[in-house]
């Protein structure tokens, strides 16, 4: 009764994560709540394609951000939470100048140097398939640390994995809701990178569809 009394004034607060536990013994008399630190963050979404830093050069590379730069985008838009006015131009800038690119590729662990409120947690590269283990291990990160960047395979049909990265701003069932660098658009994960034969159903599931992460969180 508690319980469902709290879960609904709770329910009215949007950005608030929230788990409800009873403790057994004490027929529901005492109610533990538990709330998490929200993550909804306010993500701004960017697009490597806009046309305002499409052309750019990427990093130190003569790849230009429209083609390539989808990690800069996606950690601009991680950055975006913690720095107003952030764009992938400025990421792009900013990481050039703290040296945070070999070439044309971003060295995941020097992200922090450019921007400092970004802590970097780590990076995971799996082989295929992920384990269940290793599945939740990316939802929980989601949950407890917010937004992560994620590997993924740009083209499922094609059995080779063409790299691409995109942000994950929320766990939705056995999917996670991204925003994809490559249009700025806010999308499911398996209807974007795991559906090998075009038909608008996923045919992987998120142990195929993740490549990798670059654990981040926002300070
Ligand atoms: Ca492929």
């Amino acid at each position: 009764m508690i319980v469902e009394e709290l879960s609904a004034i709770l329910a009215n607060y949007e950005l608030l994560e929230y788990n409800l536990h009873t403790v057994e013994g004490c027929d529901g008399a005492v109610v533990v709540l538990m709330l998490h630190r929200s993550h909804n963050h306010n993500v701004t979404p960017f697009s490597q394609r806009d046309p305002r830093w499409a052309g750019d050069s990427l990093g130190f590379s003569t790849s230009t951000l429209g083609g390539y730069g989808c990690a800069v985008t996606s950690i601009a838009m991680l950055a975006s939470v913690a720095y107003p006015g952030m764009t992938p131009a400025i990421a792009n800038v900013a990481l050039r100048n703290e040296n945070a690119f070999s070439g044309g590729d971003l060295i995941w662990e020097r992200v922090s140097t450019a921007f400092d409120r970004l802590e970097f947690l780590g990076r995971y590269d799996w082989d295929k398939r992920m384990t269940a283990e290793q599945v939740a291990f990316v939802k929980r990160m989601i949950r407890e640390h917010g937004p992560q960047v994620l590997e993924v395979d740009f083209k499922a049909r094609t059995a080779a994995q063409e790299q691409h990265f995109v942000l994950a701003i929320a766990v939705d069932g056995d999917d996670l809701r991204i925003i994809d660098p490559w249009d700025g658009v806010e999308k499911s994960l398996l209807l974007a990178y795991g559906d090998s034969d075009n038909d608008g159903v996923p045919d992987f599931d998120l142990a195929r569809a993740i490549w990798g992460l670059r654990a981040y969180e926002v300070k």
